[in-house]
């Protein structure tokens, strides 16, 4: 057994797509099996909390319905009908229709397609070494979290902030929407240490009463789609009570005249009249932040899934700069660390063969790109071959109807490599079977936390799994795809990304199983500046400038507000789609994963549409009867659940349960929109105009 093992308990780390990126304790038993999942205490982020469906991962692992072979479709598109073949020949089939794509259409008409069902670097990020060796088009990952990280860094100019361990000094948590007791746990457990030992209170904002807002203190009931009107006149109470620290915001922000008199009209009943909370709520929540110092914004991904979502992001975090709260320990806000770890990516990504001619196309537009709009094409050749991995896009993407035609169509071949026969992978021709992580090496970075994580492998794969990189790198040697990279082990690119950034090397991450790579204190709180060029924070952001990775201007970017401020453009209701829906993440799925663990799947139960009991009066419908939810998009039926948890016109559907789990089979997304939203795309899963009525 490797350096880190304690008695049978090895380390590792979650692999899913969840900002807690949790260090994990695994029981490995005899032969290929693990028992119990603990969180690691030794890891200080972690301390130990892991949600309970990883706690169960046994059942996942060892679940009896994980694809074992390759398979090759056998029967018509879509109809599940497959049969097994050898691995050899399943490369060279899908070695033969990218060739063929290329040869008749251009490497451009061959669609890598992937996302973070595996957050491991080597594993996740290895399809790009293929497709920048190969010249095959690119995604523009804007599915999570586009929206949310160009609200963020356009006011700091660097994705990253406050050491979230932090909340344990706070006086007061402001959970901004995220809803962490179901999607990251680990925010709940600081700052409810922080409410113990220190009496802080616990703030959030959402927009219903989810276990996160009934654990909370005070919990903000906002309509969706309205934060940026809430957190103006919250300023608005700041500026007026004389809260805001003037000194700060002379020497490390643009706060300017003009800002003052935009707020001057964001009043606490302007604001009401919008988001739904009352006047005197808005006040009582400005002076506790004004009055705080220590005082943390957790600033999550829900609240950015709006048309206008990276607006909102934006006006959130201005309420800690304006009251100076990042120069304290346990003040500021947080959101993403994802821009802190300069991993060298090089040699995983193939950075040194990328090529920016090469069309991107957009991740949420893959049921337009499939259909062959001429826009999501860019003018360029329609997409005749896919590979993918670490997604469910059948199920997860957004505009599912448009989604599923494309993936049946005749003329495309899609390659899925999973661990289960996913709705994707049901959809395509061959599919391949994929190792879980503990199956495989690989690095991690905590996109909520400071640490870098080594995940080894500590059981052999069942049947004949092939992991991503392996089979990367077999496609790689039959198109004649060129790099260094293909030639290396997991391990070895562990260590080389790790050596070329200075964060260490493999033996060193070896020995505890991760490296805490925590920033200064006065770069985490931004006190030698912020990240744009002047260091100071942007009360009035550059929207088109900021400095993250962008394809150019989209969706109604002109009409941006110049400050903080509720931006009218989400789906609002009408009277033919009265209802605003939101699909928020339910606690026992991570997307689309779970969905086949027996644990989760009984705990979730089934579909349901959370409505307002008066709501559903009006609407003739009962608890537990069926209605169907619908706009120009889609239709679904969902069982009704009366909850007074939200406000009137509001409904939530928590997901995302597999399409098969509806009648008529298909998913929740076929009510959400793929439009690109401002100002450089994203999707807006929880911005969703809608009729309801008794099925
Ligand atoms: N159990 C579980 N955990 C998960 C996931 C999962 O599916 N299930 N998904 C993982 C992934 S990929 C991600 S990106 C993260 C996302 O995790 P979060 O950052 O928590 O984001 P969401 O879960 O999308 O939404 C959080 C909350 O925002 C609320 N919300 C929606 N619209 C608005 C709004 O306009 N204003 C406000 N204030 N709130 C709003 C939603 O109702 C929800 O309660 O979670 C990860 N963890
Ligand atoms: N309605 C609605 N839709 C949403 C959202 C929402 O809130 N509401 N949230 C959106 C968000 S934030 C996200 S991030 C997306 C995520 O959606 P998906 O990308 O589908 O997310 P996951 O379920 O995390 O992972 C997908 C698949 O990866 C596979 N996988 C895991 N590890 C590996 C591996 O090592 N190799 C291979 N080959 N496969 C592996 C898993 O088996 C799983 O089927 O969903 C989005 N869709
Ligand atoms: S899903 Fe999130 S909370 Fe659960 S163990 Fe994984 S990283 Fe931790
Ligand atoms: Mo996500």
């Amino acid at each position: 057994m490797n350096a880190h093992s304690r008695s049978r308990f090895l380390t590792s780390v979650c692999p899913h797509d969840c900002p807690s990126a949790c260090s994990l304790d695994v029981e490995v038993l005899s032969g290929n099996r693990i028992g119990k999942v603990r969180g690691n205490s030794a890891q200080s982020y972690t301390d130990g909390v892991i949600c309970a469906k990883v706690a169960r991962y046994a059942e996942r692992i060892h679940h009896p319905d994980r694809l074992l072979t390759p398979l090759l479709r056998s029967g018509p598109k879509g109809s599940g009908q497959f049969r097994e073949i050898g691995w050899d020949e399943a490369l060279d089939r899908a070695a033969e229709a990218f060739l063929a794509a290329e040869r008749d259409f251009g490497a451009e008409s061959v669609w890598p397609y992937y996302y973070a069902g595996t957050m491991g670097l080597v594993m996740r990020d290895g399809i790009h070494r293929l497709r920048h060796a190969k010249r095959y088009s690119g995604m523009y990952d804007t599915i999570c979290t586009n929206l949310a990280w160009t609200g963020y860094v356009a006011g700091t100019g660097r994705l990253a902030g406050v050491d979230p361990r932090e909340m344990a000094k706070s006086d007061c948590i402001v959970i901004w929407g995220t809803n962490p007791v179901n999607t990251q746990v680990n925010v709940m457990h600081h700052a409810v240490k922080a409410r113990k030992a220190r009496g802080a209170k616990i703030v959030a904002v959402d927009i219903y009463l989810n276990e996160t807002m009934r654990q909370a203190d005070i919990a903000l009931l906002v309509k969706p789609g309205t934060d940026g009107a809430l957190a103006a006149a919250i300023m608005h109470v700041i500026l007026r009570e004389g809260l805001a620290d003037r000194d700060y915001l002379a020497e490390f922000t643009d706060f300017s005249d003009e800002f003052v008199e935009h707020l001057a009209t964001r009043t606490p009943e302007w604001a009401a009249a919008i988001c739904g909370v009352p006047a005197e709520e808005i006040e009582a929540a400005a002076r506790l932040f004004g009055q705080t110092k220590r005082c943390f914004f957790r600033l999550g991904y829900g609240f950015s899934r709006q048309r206008n979502g990276a607006v909102n992001m934006h006006a959130a975090l201005s309420i800690p700069t304006l009251i100076g709260a990042w120069k304290y320990e346990g003040g500021g806000a947080f959101h993403s660390n994802s821009g802190t770890y300069g991993i060298a990516k090089k040699m995983i990504e193939g950075l040194d063969a990328y090529d920016p001619k090469v069309r991107l196309l957009d991740q949420c537009r893959i049921g337009a790109v499939l259909t062959g709009d001429p826009a999501a094409l860019k003018g360029g050749p329609p997409v005749k071959a896919m590979l993918i991995q670490n997604t469910n896009p059948a199920s997860v993407a957004p505009d599912q109807n448009l989604v599923v035609k494309g993936f049946m169509r005749e003329d495309l071949f899609s390659v899925v490599h999973e661990q289960f026969m996913t709705e994707t992978a049901a959809l395509a021709d061959l599919v391949l079977p994929a190792t879980m992580f503990m199956e495989h090496d690989d690095l991690y970075q905590g996109g909520g936390h400071t640490h870098l994580m080594l995940g080894p492998k500590l059981v052999e794969p069942p049947g004949e799994c092939r992991s991503n990189h392996e089979v990367i790198c077999a496609l790689a040697a039959r198109l004649g795809a060129e790099h260094p990279g293909f030639a290396m082990s997991p391990r070895d690119h562990i260590d080389w990304a790790l050596r070329q950034a200075n964060r260490g090397s493999l033996e060193e991450i070896e020995r505890e199983g991760f490296i805490d790579t925590d920033p200064p204190f006065e770069r985490a709180h931004f006190l030698k500046g912020f990240g744009h060029r002047d260091g100071k924070f942007r009360f009035q952001p550059d929207w088109l400038k900021v400095p993250l990775k962008s394809d150019g201007p989209m969706g109604a970017w002109e009409t941006m507000p110049r400050f903080p401020d509720h931006w009218d453009v989400i789906e609002a209701a009408t009277e033919a789609l009265p209802f605003r829906l939101a699909t928020s993440p339910a606690r026992s799925f991570l997307n689309s994963s779970f969905t086949e663990t027996p644990g989760s799947m009984k705990r979730e139960g089934g579909p349901t549409l959370m409505i307002h009991p008066q709501d559903a009066a009006e609407l003739g419908v009962g608890e537990g009867d069926f209605v169907r939810v619908s706009n120009a998009r889609g239709e679904i039926e969902l069982a009704a659940r009366l909850f007074d948890g939200v406000r009137r016109g509001v409904v939530i559907a928590e997901g995302i349960f597999p399409n098969r789990s509806h009648r008529g089979g298909q998913g929740i997304n076929v009510l959400t929109g793929a439009d690109q939203a401002a100002p450089r795309g994203g999707a807006a899963f929880h911005d969703n105009a809608v009729a309801i009525r008794k099925a």
